[in-house]
């Protein structure tokens, strides 16, 4: 089973609000709530006993805050992405300094140009990583990204995504072979052995859960999810996100867990 000791976060900047959305019906993000959400959210994870790492906003980069996408960090070393979002590309370089404090050169890779992959797009279960084909990760970026895989000893394999953005935004795993599902991911032939939780429609987002040591933070404002995480023996600490969910953010895109 997984344990993490360490979490990367980054502050939000006020440029949260020109964030990439794919629903601009829910309204811009409010800066001064999604400082209040982030706050909650560092707590929370020092609740689950790991360091956290807080890095200044980036006014540049109005979805830096969504660490996740540039870098995947294995028990066996980190690779550093290529988001394929134009605006995001910058993010990946930002990144690398501090994950250097963790890891020696023989111990990080690339993802380099033609190759794209954000890191909501991996899913980590034990030494193999579901890497989802999406209009931000590409065949080439998962084939380098499962050639550096195996020559660590890990593994990884593709998914096809119809739907939503990246992989996490619909499946996450929460160890001991549990899932949670929704949406494309319910019926998908990758997932079958695993047992799966399915979301209903109406709280699809909360999808996107993270398993923290033991313990599941799960999105307010999501009574079903929660109490399906509860019955299957977990401890659950929940956080508001309703700001980063209005640019399609999500609970584990704001951090970089390891
Ligand atoms: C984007 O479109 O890139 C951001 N607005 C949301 C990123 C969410 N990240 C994630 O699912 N890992």
């Amino acid at each position: 089973m997984a344990k993490f000791s360490h979490v990367i976060v980054r502050r939000p900047g006020k440029s949260l609000c020109d964030g990439i959305t794919s629903a601009p019906e829910l309204g811009k993000p409010i800066y001064e709530k999604a400082i209040k959400q982030h706050d909650a959210y560092i707590e929370a994870l020092k609740q689950c006993g790991v360091d956290v790492t807080v890095l200044p906003a980036m006014e540049e980069y109005p979805d830096s805050c969504f660490v996740e996408d540039t870098a995947v960090i294995t028990r066996c070393g980190a690779i550093i992405d290529n988001p394929g979002a134009g605006t995001r590309n910058g993010e990946a370089k930002e990144m690398e300094p501090t994950i250097r404090q963790f890891f020696d050169d023989d111990h990080i890779a690339h993802i380099t140009a033609p190759g794209t992959l954000e890191g909501g797009d991996v899913m980590m279960v034990g030494d193999h990583f579901y890497v989802g084909r999406s209009a931000r990760t590409n065949e080439e970026g998962i084939r380098q990204f499962i050639e550096i895989l195996e020559g660590w000893g890990l593994s990884g394999s593709e998914v096809p995504l119809e739907y939503v953005l990246h992989l996490k935004t619909g499946v996450n795993y929460l160890e001991d072979n549990n899932m949670l599902v929704s949406g494309e991911f319910k019926t998908k032939p990758d997932f079958e052995k695993y047992n799966k939780v399915e979301i209903p429609e109406d709280e699809a987002y909360a999808a996107n859960c993270i398993w923290v040591n033991g313990t599941v933070i799960v999105p307010e404002g999501y009574p079903t999810v929660l109490k399906a995480v509860q019955d299957l023996g977990y401890k659950t600490l929940t956080v508001d996100t309703s700001e980063y969910r209005k640019i399609d953010g999500g609970l584990s895109c704001l951090s970089l867990r390891f």
